[in-house]
């Protein structure tokens, strides 16, 4: 069994299972929301949103969360969850620059293990390019170029993720993470269950979760197996692990299709994972 499981070793979702990397991948619901294409201006962006966050369906949405509060989860030290971290207008922006990243070159893919299954998620890497189980400043299993900026104002984001989780403005001025690693899960997408340990820092992990929910797996620091404890993270769910969970392994074993809200992707989930590398920059 390699690090990210047997479950979705084998063939990948599309029948491409030899494919090294995609263009332009066939991602359902990915490329078309309430907007046009990935190009528009930061004032089209604010309109758009105006717009999404006053449809009926996102107002019904926004309602429902309201009335029926997610009951905390029992997660073990250095595991913190924020529901509803993120407002529509900054998932929305994120969809946006998603979006943005996934696009040729150093574009979207779906990944290869070493034992030759092919990740059922699809994958864009952000100031460093993973390939099990390194990481590199190239896409070396795709076009082979440069790996797209990790942008400072994720940074930021991460910065003030990591201070409101732990309440610890200090924690989030410490931290200086530089590699995002962007998924894309369609309706049978999975990930099995893995640690991050590719960084060289243990600094903890940043999750940001949009469009459809999932049950998040998160497990223990020893093996795979129980115990672990399964958390639904919905749309603009926040998820910091570090200290001594920074290496538990977690996995996502489904999604709930047709879940998430009005964000600009009309299916699917997208993860953002915010990681320090403790790499050198040069
Ligand atoms: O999609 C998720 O919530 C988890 C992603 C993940 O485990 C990873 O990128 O290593």
């Amino acid at each position: 069994m390699d690090r990210h499981g047997l479950s979705w070793s084998g063939t990948s979702l599309h029948g491409t299972a030899r494919a090294r990397s995609v263009s332009i991948p066939n991602l359902p619901g990915f490329w078309e929301g309430c907007d046009a294409g990935h190009d528009e201006t930061v004032a089209q962006n604010a309109d758009e949103t105006r717009a999404c966050e006053q449809s009926p369906r996102v107002a019904q949405w926004t309602a429902m969360a309201a009335l029926i509060p997610r009951p905390p989860v029992d997660l073990p030290p250095g595991a913190v969850q924020l529901p509803g971290w993120l407002s529509l207008a900054e998932q929305r922006r994120l969809v946006r620059a998603c979006r943005e990243w996934a696009a040729p070159p150093a574009g979207m893919r779906a990944t290869r293990l070493p034992s030759g299954g092919v990740m059922s998620v699809r994958t864009v890497c952000l100031g460093w390019h993973w390939v099990p189980y390194h990481y590199s400043r190239s896409v070396d299993d795709g076009d082979g170029v440069p790996v797209k900026e990790f942008p400072d104002w994720l940074g930021e984001l991460a910065r003030r993720a990591v201070a409101e989780a732990y309440d610890d403005p200090d924690a989030g001025a410490a931290y200086q993470p530089d590699i995002a690693l962007v998924n894309f899960y369609d309706a049978k997408a999975r990930m099995g269950m893995h640690q991050d340990r590719d960084e060289r820092s243990l600094a903890p992990v940043v999750s940001l979760s949009l469009g459809d929910t999932c049950v998040f797996r998160f497990g223990n620091t020893e093996h795979r197996q129980r115990p672990w404890t399964d958390v639904e993270l919905e749309s603009g769910d926040l998820f910091v692990f570090g200290g001594p969970s920074r290496l538990a392994f977690h996995g996502v074993p489904r999604t709930l299709p047709g879940t998430g809200p009005d964000i600009g992707m009309s299916q699917g989930r997208l993860n953002i994972t915010v990681r320090e590398s403790g790499l050198r920059q040069d």
